[in-house]
C-alpha cells in the first residue's frame, strides 16, 4: 500500500471522513439509516429524465447526488421506466409518457410542479413534472428533501407552486469583496478571476438557492459603485450568470442613478434629459446582448446620500418610470426602494417613506416595484408592519428584510428570523378590511404579476457560507417564506434542523425549541417592549443608548428612546409625530391607544412615565428590567439545551456553537447592563427584587470601544 493510501486510511479511521463543517448546508445527504433504507431504494430505481436540457441535467446531476449520499449507490438512466421504483422526471412538452398521465400542472405556472406515485408501462414509479425545466428541478429538490426529512416516498401525492413571483437574494457585495454588513467572510464573487475562472462554489450557491426556489440574485450592494455596469465588469456578470441560468437564478445589478455622471461622461443624470434616457437605453442594450436573461436594476436613490432623481427636482416616479424604460423592451424590471429618510426632514423618520411614496401610487410604469422593508425604519429587532404595505393599491410592493443580522448579533448571536418574517407576514394591516395581511398583500401583483419578496444576503466566502451555522436556516426559511408567504416557521425550522442536524425525534424537538424563542431572546435583552434602533454607532455592534452627538438627529439612539428623567418612549400617537394616521383606521386605534396598544410595541408608539402602570399591574420600570433579564436567561437556557445536545452532533459544528453562545451570553449580559445603567441614570428608581444591579458604572459601559467589528459601511 502507498504512504499516500495508508495516510488517506488512518484519516478515514480517524473520523476526519465525517467531520463536517457546514459546506454542505442543508443538502448534506447522509445515509439514511435502516429505517428507511429499503423503503426508498425501492422508490429510486432508475433515472427516466426527459430531455437534455442544462436544466434537466442539473436535476439529474442533483439525484445522482442525493441518492449517492443517502442510499450509497447511483440508480442506472434509462430512456424509458422500465422497473419498479423508477423516477421519471420533466415536461409534458418533452415526454408523451408525462403528457399522457394528465397531471394537474394547470396553474402551477412555470415554477410549480407535482410529484405523485403513478403506473408507468405497468411499473410502479415516481413522476416529478411541471410546465418548465425550471419547475422540474425544483420538483426534484423537494423530492430529495423528502427523503432528508424521512417523509414517506410511497404514494406521494405533492401538488405545489410558488405564491411570489420573484424570490430574490440583494448582496450588499463591494467590488474590492468587502462585504456592508457582511459577517460571513469577503464576497463569494471573486471579480478578479472572473470572467475566466467560474468557480465551482458559485454552482453549490445556485444549488442551494434553487433547493428553497429563490430565482433572483442582485450581485452588489444597492450603495452602487457605478464600475460595475463598465463594460470589463458586466463580463463577469455575464460569465456569473451562466453559471447561474441552468438553476432558474436570474440576476439582477444594483445600479447607481448617477453613472451617466460617473462612467457616462454625461453633465447630468437627470431622467427628463434625452441624453441620459439614450445612455441608459444603450447601457440596457448592451446588458441584455450579454445576458438574455437579465433580470433588471434594483435602485437605492435619494437615501443616505447617494444619487437620485430628486437631486435634478424630479420624483422617485419619474426616475423609476426613465430606467423602466430603457429595460422594458428586454422584458427587464425596476426594483425601486422606499427606504429614504432625509437629513433636511424633521419629520418623525417612522414617516417618510410613506409620506414620499404614497403620493406616487399609480405614478410608476407596469415594469417597476416598489421594495418596502418590513418595518418603517431599519431592521430592528423588532417594528410593527411598514404602514406602505396595503397603502399603495396601484403599486406592486416587494418586500425586503435583512436575512444579515446586522441588528441582532450578528453571526455569533442565535436568532432564527423565521419567526420574525412570518410575525410581518401574518399581520392583519386592515387596508382592505379584515384579513389583508402583509403576505396577502405581497401576494396581490395589481394585475402586472409583479410580485416578490427579497432578503439581503447573509453569504460568504466562510466554508460555512454563513458565518454560523444557525445563520444557514435564515437563508434556508427565506427562500421558503418567498415561496409560500403564509409558511409556516416552525415547521421551516423542523425541515431545516432535520436536514442540517440529523432526524433524532429529541435532538430535533430540542433545535426547534431553541430557534423558536431564540429572536424573542434577542428583542429582550437588547430593544423590549418597542424600543428601536439602540445599538452603538456605525458598526452597530453592542449598546449605545446613551449616543446623541451624531450629525443626523436620526441616527442617535436618544432620538429613538427619548428616555428622560420622566419616561421613555417615542409618542407616535396623535398626540405625537401620528405616525400611526398612516396605518388603517382600526390598526391606527389598535395602535393609539394606551389601552390596546400590544405590550411588545408600546415603547415605540407611545411615551410613558417609568411609573406606569402596565396590564400586567407592574410598573414599566420593572417590567423593562424583567425583559433584559428574561433575555439572558432564555440564552443561559440555549447554552444548557446546547450542551445536552453533545452526543449527537458532529464535534466541530458543536464547538463551534458552543463558543458562539458563549459569546452570545456575554453580549446579551453586556447588552443588559449597559441598557439598565443608562437607563437607571435617567430614572433614578432601584432595580426590583430579585434583579441584580449591573457591575459596573454607566461610564464604564460608555467606554466600551469595537473599532474593528466586521461588516462595516464605507
Ligand atoms: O440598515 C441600513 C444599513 C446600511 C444599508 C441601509 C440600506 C446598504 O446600516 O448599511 O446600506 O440600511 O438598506 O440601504
Amino acid at each position: 500500500m502507498s504512504g499516500l493510501a495508508l495516510i488517506l486510511l488512518a484519516l478515514v479511521g480517524a473520523g476526519v471522513a465525517h467531520a463536517e463543517d457546514g459546506y454542505a448546508l442543508w443538502l448534506r445527504y447522509r445515509p439514511v439509516g435502516q429505517t428507511w433504507d429499503a423503503r426508498y431504494t425501492a422508490a429510486a430505481t432508475q433515472l427516466v429524465p426527459a430531455g437534455g436540457s442544462a436544466t434537466i441535467t442539473a436535476a439529474t446531476s442533483e439525484l445522482n447526488r442525493g441518492l449517492r449520499g443517502m442510499l450509497g449507490a447511483v440508480p442506472g438512466q434509462a430512456a424509458s421506466v422500465s422497473r419498479d421504483g423508477a423516477i421519471l422526471y420533466g415536461t409534458p412538452a418533452n415526454s408523451r409518457v408525462i403528457a399522457a398521465l394528465d397531471l394537474p400542472l394547470k396553474g402551477l405556472g412555470n415554477d410549480g410542479f407535482v410529484i405523485r406515485s403513478v403506473r408507468v408501462n405497468g411499473h410502479r414509479a415516481t413522476v416529478i413534472a411541471a410546465n418548465s425545466d425550471v419547475g422540474v428541478l425544483y420538483g426534484v429538490f423537494r423530492f430529495l428533501e423528502r427523503m432528508e426529512t424521512r417523509e414517506p416516498l410511497a404514494g406521494v401525492d405533492v401538488r405545489d407552486a410558488p405564491k411570489l413571483k420573484l424570490r430574490m437574494l440583494n448582496h450588499w457585495d463591494n467590488l474590492d469583496r468587502h462585504v456592508e454588513r457582511g459577517y460571513a467572510g469577503l464576497s463569494l464573487w471573486d471579480w478578479f478571476t472572473l470572467p475566466e475562472w467560474k468557480a465551482p462554489r458559485y454552482t453549490d450557491y445556485a444549488r442551494a438557492n434553487a433547493s428553497i426556489g429563490i430565482n433572483g440574485t442582485v450581485l452588489n450592494n444597492v450603495n452602487a459603485n457605478p464600475d460595475i455596469l463598465r463594460p470589463r465588469f458586466l463580463k463577469k456578470v455575464a460569465a456569473l450568470a451562466d453559471v447561474f441560468r441552468p438553476y432558474g437564478i436570474h440576476v439582477y445589478l444594483s445600479a447607481n442613478f448617477g453613472a451617466p455622471v460617473a462612467i457616462g461622461g454625461l453633465k447630468t443624470a437627470d431622467p427628463l434629459d434625452p441624453k441620459v434616457q439614450a445612455w441608459w437605453k444603450a447601457k440596457a442594450d448592451e446588458i441584455y446582448r450579454l445576458i438574455p436573461d437579465f433580470g433588471g436594476f434594483l435602485v437605492k436613490a435619494n437615501s443616505e446620500g447617494q444619487p437620485g432623481p430628486q437631486d435634478y427636482h424630479r420624483t422617485h416616479a419619474q426616475g423609476a418610470n426613465m430606467l423602466a424604460a430603457a429595460l422594458k423592451p428586454h422584458g427587464g424590471i425596476v426594483i425601486w426602494r422606499a427606504f429614504v429618510y432625509s437629513a433636511q426632514n424633521s419629520e418623525d423618520r417612522a414617516k417618510q417613506a410613506y409620506s414620499e411614496f404614497k403620493p406616487l401610487d399609480g405614478k410608476f410604469a407596469d415594469n417597476v416595484m416598489v421594495q418596502v422593508k418590513n418595518g418603517p425604519i431599519d431592521f430592528q429587532p423588532r417594528e410593527p408592519f411598514h404602514p406602505l404595505f396595503g397603502a399603495m393599491p396601484h403599486t406592486p410592493l416587494m418586500m425586503e428584510v435583512e436575512i444579515t443580522k446586522e441588528y441582532l448579533g450578528f453571526n455569533t448571536h442565535l436568532a432564527y428570523l423565521g419567526t420574525m418574517w412570518a410575525e410581518v407576514l401574518d399581520t392583519d394591516t386592515w387596508q382592505h378590511g379584515q384579513g389583508t395581511t402583509v403576505a396577502r398583500v405581497l401576494e396581490d401583483g395589481k394585475g402586472t404579476g409583479l410580485t416578490g419578496m427579497a432578503g439581503v444576503s447573509n453569504i460568504g466566502n466562510d466554508r460555512d457560507w454563513t458565518g454560523s451555522e444557525f445563520d444557514q436556516a435564515n437563508w434556508y426559511a427565506f427562500g421558503r417564506l418567498a415561496w409560500n408567504p403564509q409558511g409556516s416557521a416552525e415547521a421551516i425550522a423542523r425541515d431545516w434542523t432535520k436536514m442540517t442536524w440529523g432526524e433524532n425525534p429529541q435532538m430535533v424537538d430540542a433545535i426547534v425549541g431553541m430557534m423558536m424563542e431564540s429572536r424573542e431572546a434577542v428583542v429582550n435583552y437588547m430593544t423590549p417592549l418597542g424600543l428601536a434602533h439602540q445599538m452603538a454607532t456605525g458598526h452597530h455592534h453592542g449598546p449605545g443608548p446613551w449616543v446623541h452627538n451624531l450629525s443626523r438627529p436620526e441616527w442617535n439612539p436618544v432620538y429613538y428612546n427619548r428616555a428622560d428623567a420622566n419616561g421613555i418612549g417615542f409618542d407616535r400617537s396623535a398626540t405625537g409625530s401620528d405616525a400611526i394616521a398612516q396605518y388603517a383606521p382600526h390598526v391606527a386605534a389598535l395602535f393609539g391607544s394606551l389601552n390596546t396598544v400590544p405590550d411588545k410595541d408600546l415603547l415605540w408608539f407611545h411615551h410613558v412615565p417609568w411609573t406606569y402602570r402596565m396590564r400586567s399591574g407592574q410598573t414599566l420600570w420593572d417590567s423593562l428590567i424583567d425583559h433584559y433579564d428574561k433575555g439572558v436567561a432564555t440564552v443561559a437556557q440555549m447554552q444548557r439545551t446546547w450542551a445536552l445536545l453533545k452526543p449527537y452532533i458532529d464535534k466541530q459544528r458543536f464547538d463551534e456553537e458552543t463558543a458562539f453562545m458563549e459569546i452570545q451570553h456575554h453580549d446579551a449580559l453586556w447588552w443588559r447592563n449597559a441598557s439598565i445603567a443608562y437607563f437607571q441614570s435617567l430614572s433614578k428608581l432601584p432595580l426590583p427584587a430579585g434583579h441584580a444591579e449591573p457591575p459596573h458604572d454607566l461610564r464604564y459601559y460608555e467606554a466600551i470601544k469595537t473599532p474593528y467589528a466586521p461588516g462595516q459601511a464605507e
